[in-house]
């Protein structure tokens, strides 16, 4: 059995990984470790971000873990909201808000085309690995569904006529970065 601490505050990314690990797993997320902190997210990749996050859980606790940094990236706008995805509306980290903007920002604008990039950083055993899952999809022109989380009302992925926020958990996963970026972070430790 792998004991694992996720460097998050996010409730709902706690349940869809916990939804996607086996019995080998056993992932215990910051509030359960006893750990109150804000983790900063200040620098410009998604990479370094999930850096950022699982060094500061390693330092405090000198125990494996991982975190993630997960961001929406949407063409027309440039890879916008990216690595500023909870932030995007201000530093209120206010979903509702955060959808509005993006909405408004392409009322008039045909290409939709947008994707979920998740990297998560493992810390395991002192050493630093990077797995990434991407979900293509494209942006709706209003909100639909009340599911999951952020972007969740408004994302459509590929091969889907529904948005995230339509969907069960296990719908959402069998589509979902999160559960590429973390499919690959088992078979990882399953080989170690
Ligand atoms: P931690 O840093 O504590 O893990 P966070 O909420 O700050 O939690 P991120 O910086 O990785 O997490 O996520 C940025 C935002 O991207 C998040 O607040 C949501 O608005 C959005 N987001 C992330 N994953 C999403 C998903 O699966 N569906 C919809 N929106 C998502």
């Amino acid at each position: 059995m792998y004991t694992l601490i996720f460097a998050t505050n996010n409730a709902h990314k706690v349940q869809e990984i916990q939804s996607l690990v086996g019995p080998d797993f056993k992932i215990i997320p910051l509030k359960e470790a006893g750990i109150d902190i804000d983790i900063p997210e200040p620098h410009d990749s998604f990479q370094d971000n999930a850096s950022e996050k699982a060094r500061t859980i390693f330092k405090m606790t000198k125990q494996n873990c991982f975190s993630e940094d997960t961001g929406l990236e949407i063409e027309a706008l440039n890879g916008a909201p990216g690595v500023k995805s909870a932030r995007y509306a201000g530093e209120h980290r206010d979903f509702q808000a955060n959808i509005d903007k993006v909405l408004l920002e392409l009322k008039h604008i045909e290409n939709r085309n947008a994707q979920f990039r998740t990297v998560i950083c493992l810390i395991w055993e002192n050493k630093e690995y990077f797995f990434e899952g991407i979900c293509t999809g494209h942006i709706a022109t209003e909100m639909h569904g009340a599911k999951g989380f952020g972007y969740d009302p408004i994302f459509i992925p590929t091969g889907s006529d529904k948005c995230f926020a339509e969907m069960t958990m296990v719908e959402k996963n069998s589509f979902s970065h999160r559960q590429k970026a973390v499919t690959k972070l088992f078979d990882f430790l399953r080989h170690k």
